[in-house]
């Protein structure tokens, strides 16, 4: 996989080198590289900025430097060999990825992230100010698959954090980045539950002990323990999640923990159960 990153703040993605995504570059199977989009002005303050047409607050990223840019990551990538097919580069009819940081974009997921995973050419823009202008988006549909894209619900200044969030999430999920894929195994298999608690040595640490189960060497149990903290904690703090679940991938114990969080089985949805039903604390 080719990521290409655009940034006024080519610093801010040095994070990238380090731990996974670093070792993935090593080993060959990630090939990253970040741009300044500031080398592709043409004027002598190398300005990248400029005030918004029907006023407002802010500024503007100007659009010339970012089709400067965008071209010139778009011919490194028809050059490079991809490593997955040797000498192939972007396979035939595959534009690469454009994906743009955007309050205004789709929500970036765990689904939007495997499906990032299986292409061969990432490019990230981010953007700074009030923005990208529009048109960069308009023009680069020609070339790219474009992809407006937000990490959540909240305001940042920049698309630089963004884009660190989203190619850590890809790039672990690329064939080989992780050491063992038997961590990644386990989250497919997940079911759209949050994810249970976990404990190290000491047994005993600070008059806290690990819960029993978790020492008594009982699978089963274990597994089962497992599973009905994932339910509880999935009940207390993300119904959304809870409202998703499919009711065939729910035996009786887990309806049972269900219930007890306030939830029940209606047909082929799970329902919140009535206003006055119980919701206990959660670990
Ligand atoms: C950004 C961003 C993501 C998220 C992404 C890119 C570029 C219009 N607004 C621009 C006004 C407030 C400041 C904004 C700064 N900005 C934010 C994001 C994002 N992905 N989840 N929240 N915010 C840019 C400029």
């Amino acid at each position: 996989m080719r990521i290409d990153v655009v940034s006024i703040f080519p610093e801010y993605l040095a994070a990238l080198d380090l731990s996974l995504i670093g070792k993935a570059r090593l080993q060959g199977l990630l090939e990253l590289s970040v741009e300044d989009l500031r080398r592709y002005t043409t004027d002598r303050h190398r300005t990248v900025d400029d005030t918004p047409y029907g006023g407002g607050a802010g500024m503007v990223m100007k659009p010339e430097p970012w089709a400067l840019a965008l071209e010139d990551v778009l011919e490194r990538g028809a050059a490079a060999p991809g490593p997955a097919a040797p000498g192939a580069g972007t396979p035939p009819g595959e534009r690469p990825v454009l994906v743009v940081p955007s309050p205004a974009g789709e929500v970036f997921t765990q689904a939007v992230a495997r499906e990032l995973a299986e292409r061969e050419h990432l490019v990230f823009a981010c953007g700074r100010y009030e923005g990208i202008d529009e048109r960069v988006v308009d023009w680069a549909r020609e070339r790219f698959e474009v992809r407006p894209m937000s990490l959540g619900d909240y305001v940042l200044n920049g698309g630089e954090v963004a884009v660190l969030a989203m190619v850590e999430a890809i790039g672990r999920l690329v064939p080989g980045v992780i050491g063992n894929p038997e961590s990644l195994v386990e989250e497919s298999h997940s079911d759209g539950l949050l994810e249970y608690p976990v404990y190290t040595k000491p047994a005993l640490w600070r008059d806290r002990p690990v819960p029993e189960v978790l020492l008594s060497g009982h699978h089963g149990r274990i597994a089962r323990w497992r599973r009905d903290l994932q339910l509880r904690r999935t009940a207390a703090r993300r119904p959304d999640l809870v409202a998703a679940l499919d009711p065939a991938a729910l035996d009786r114990a887990d309806r049972a923990v269900l219930a007890e969080a306030g939830w029940t089985v209606a047909g082929d949805r799970v329902l919140r159960a009535g206003p006055d039903a119980p919701a206990g604390p959660v670990a």
